[in-house]
């Protein structure tokens, strides 16, 4: 295995391990062992060079002195963060010999892991962790915190998760950045963009709650209440029908199900679609026309409409627009809502779900959390948190809390720092940063694979995730499963050998290493057979029918929160990635302070002015936040962005304390598909204090 740890000086390849779509290409310049510099790699083929600020500032990351370098165990009460250095052996034996004793007495169930993408890498995230939770027989987490709504949604249209090559988008007359704030979350999708709308004119629409960053740089920023956006898409398709801006020829060969929502989508006329959405009859009939006269057009879905109450369902319906007018087939028509199928990895080799012997084992939604430690029965007596920080970023945090406050539950944090989470933490383990690690990256929006080898030695103490994984398994006495004694290389290589996945064909670990970028054999999705039941688009589904669902695509409200005057969108930030950068200063100073974003007309009826302090409150809880005045969200709603630290304006960074826990008001409901969050579909009330 190659490895750059010895080289004192020099610049090295790297990968943004941040779980972002653009997975960019890095150089990390190295003086005397350290990392000095962290650019952006030109000879990537999409991201070329150009990072994020984040990410630039990533250093401060790397080398902050509040890095965890030792195990810790607890000595104060939970949640206080009183810890004393402790050996790896003193750690590894604590944490084995309770989870012995909790297989003896309470059942393998009784133990849950936790974790989410905060390391990108397939190793860290997805590997040896699911071999050992597998083999162990601990209960089931369901990763349903981030897309999987959405992702739902588009299976049932369009079979997986298949869009058109971001690479091809340049080539585009009209982009629709439907619910995403690419500025912040996909910048180099914006970048193509912009231009494409230098060198031939292209159009760029934005439809959001929130007219941010993204929606300042529209030709045509387009406000809309949330969760109405599948109203919306309907009113389109009504129009697009009724005006004949519909590909027959397209519809007759690639879909099923036309006719059916031809006849459908004739009650949505645009004066009731203007009610339900709030935006005007005559703007609905423009975005229809230009959607439908414009060729090729691309939209690009956002997770932003994914994370509320009927979240599939807005996949589900956008994902129809583009087969009405034909432009998949068409270079840079089509749409992009995610494109992970592209560089799947054979999951078998990689996570072996074989060595879970009891198939029947209980599966536990992440987005219920605190629910799941407070009420289950049999109750959660442990539970192993890596790669993410629920404290923070789970919805509905005061019940999340309690529960990680039971004096019973034995909670295990495997972190680079010292989380919210990990203040509640028994034993806290140092986890080294993606550039101490042999890992593989597979975006989830381009189609380039990449490999990153260890540039730095490991921090202090700290451990990958793979290697803690492995020293557990040893502990626990599973010495007889090759699983667990696998190289990083091993593993990466069975992931890459995935002979269900053509696309992958000639990417392997050693020409990963040589080349550093490889791009999937892709090819445009028409004309070919999708992997839906009809091989075609259902615009018509019947399996949907079967689960459950209207088969047709199909406006649900939002479920009714009662008497709270404003839907609350607390969604992320520009310089924090979810509550990564929230406890580095750097970014904190780039990103300023908490904000709630208020319409005007609701300040004025409230009384309440540009930078006071406001209480927003629901029956989940309360936060305390300065208020920006102004015309960037509609009427009755209300908008913060990021996931702040607990310790941002209590720690000298110049920033006044406010209670600034979002998801303390978050609901922690399941949307309608794949067992979604829905952080967007709560409402509040603000009063000012
Ligand atoms: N800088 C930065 N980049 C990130 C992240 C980050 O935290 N910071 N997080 C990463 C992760 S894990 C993810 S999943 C992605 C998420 O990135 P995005 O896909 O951009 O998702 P969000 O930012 O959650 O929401 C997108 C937009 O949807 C809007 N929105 C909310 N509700 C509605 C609605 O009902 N209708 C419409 N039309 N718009 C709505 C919000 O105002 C927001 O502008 O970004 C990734 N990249
Ligand atoms: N209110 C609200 N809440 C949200 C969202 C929102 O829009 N609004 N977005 C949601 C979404 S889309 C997502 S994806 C989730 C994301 O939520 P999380 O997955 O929790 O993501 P992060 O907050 O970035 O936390 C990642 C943690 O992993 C740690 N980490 C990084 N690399 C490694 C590693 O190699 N090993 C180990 N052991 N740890 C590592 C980091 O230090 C960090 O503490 O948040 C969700 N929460
Ligand atoms: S966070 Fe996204 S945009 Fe920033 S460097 Fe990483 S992959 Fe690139
Ligand atoms: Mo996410």
């Amino acid at each position: 295995m190659s490895s750059f740890i010895e080289v004192q000086n020099g610049v090295f390849h790297a990968v943004c391990p941040l779980d972002c779509p653009d997975q960019c290409g890095l150089l990390l310049h190295k003086e005397d062992g350290k990392i000095v510099k962290v650019e952006g790699d030109p000879r990537h083929p999409v991201t070329k060079g150009h990072i994020c600020n984040k990410v630039r500032n990533m250093l401060e990351r790397i080398h902050d002195e509040h890095r965890l370098k030792y195990p810790l165990k607890r000595i104060g009460s939970k949640g206080k963060g009183n810890f004393t250095p402790i050996s790896w052996e003193e750690a590894l034996h604590t944490i084995t010999s309770r989870w012995k004793e909790l297989i003896k007495s309470d059942g393998p169930e009784s133990i849950l892991p936790y974790s989410f993408y905060g390391n990108m890498g397939r190793l860290s995230a997805e590997g040896m962790d699911r071999r050992f939770w597998n083999y162990l027989g601990a209960s089931r987490l369901d990763r349903t915190i981030c897309s999987s709504a959405g992702s739902a949604g588009y299976q049932y249209t369009m079979g997986g998760s298949l869009g058109i090559d971001p690479e091809d988008t340049f080539h585009s007359k009209l982009f629709i950045f439907w619910g995403i704030n690419a500025a912040s979350t996909n910048m180099h999708q914006v970048a193509m963009a912009q231009k494409a709308r230098k060198q031939h004119g292209a159009k760029i629409i934005v439809i959001d709650v929130h007219k941010n960053q993204t929606g300042k740089l529209a030709d045509w920023f387009i406000p809309i209440l949330p969760g109405t956006d599948s109203a919306l898409a309907l009113g389109m398709m009504h129009i697009l029908f009724a005006e004949n801006l519909v590909d027959h020829d397209f519809l007759q060969k690639y879909t099923v199900g036309h006719e059916e929502l031809r006849e459908h989508v004739k009650q949505y006329d645009p004066a009731n679609v203007s009610t339900i959405t709030g935006v005007p009859v005559e703007d609905i009939y423009k975005l229809a026309r230009m959607y439908g006269e414009t060729s090729p057009s691309f939209i690009r879905m956002g997770n932003g409409p994914q994370h509320h109450d009927n979240g599939g369902m807005f996949v589900r319906t956008v994902a129809c627009l583009p087969a009405l007018t034909g432009h998949w087939l068409v270079k840079g028509g089509g749409a992009i809502k995610g494109n992970s199928a592209f560089l799947a990895p054979n999951t078998k080799s990689l996570q072996r779900p074989d060595l879970l012997k009891n198939k029947q084992t209980r599966m536990i939604n992440m987005n219920q959390l605190g629910e799941a430690l407070l009420t289950l029965d049999p109750p959660v007596k442990s539970l192993y948190v890596y790669g993410s920080n629920p404290a923070l970023v789970a919805p509905s945090s005061n019940k999340v809390r309690k529960g990680l406050e039971r004096e019973d539950l034995f909670l295990v944090v495997h972190d680079l720092f010292l989380t919210e989470t990990a203040k509640y933490a028994d034993i806290v383990l140092p986890a080294t940063s993606s550039f101490e690690n042999t890992d593989l990256y597979t975006s989830y929006w381009h189609h380039y694979a990449q490999i990153q080898q260890p540039v730095i030695a490991p921090y202090e103490e700290s451990k990958s995730n793979v290697d803690v994984f492995r020293l557990l398994a040893k502990e626990m006495g599973f010495h007889d499963v090759a699983a667990f004694k696998e190289t990083e290389v091993e593993m990466i290589t069975g992931a890459l050998n995935n002979p269900r996945n053509s696309f992958l064909e000639g990417i392997d670990y050693d020409s990963l290493v040589e080349r550093q970028y490889m791009k999937a054999k892709v090819k445009p999705l028409f004309p070919g057979t999708l992997p839906t039941p009809s091989g075609k688009i259902e615009l018509y589904s019947e399996r949907m029918k079967q689960d459950g669902y209207p088969p047709l695509p199909t406006y649900i409200p939002l479920v009714d929160e009662g008497d709270h005057r404003y839907q609350f969108v607390p969604g992320p930030n520009h310089n924090f990635l979810n509550s990564t950068f929230s406890n580095n200063r750097k970014h904190i100073s780039l990103e300023k302070e908490p904000r709630l974003h208020m319409n005007r007309f609701d300040a004025l009826a409230a009384g309440i002015e540009e930078g006071e302090i406001v209480r927003v409150w629901n029956n989940r809880g309360e936060c305390e936040l300065k208020v920006t005045v102004g015309d960037n969200v509609l009427p009755g709603v209300v908008v913060s962005q990021g996931l702040w630290a607990d310790t941002v304006g209590k720690s000298g960074d110049g920033v006044k304390a406010t209670k600034h826990l979002m998801n303390a008001l978050t609901p922690d409901r399941i949307a309608d598909m794949g067992g979604g969050a829905v952080f967007f579909s709560g409402r509040v009330s603000v009063k000012k204090i």
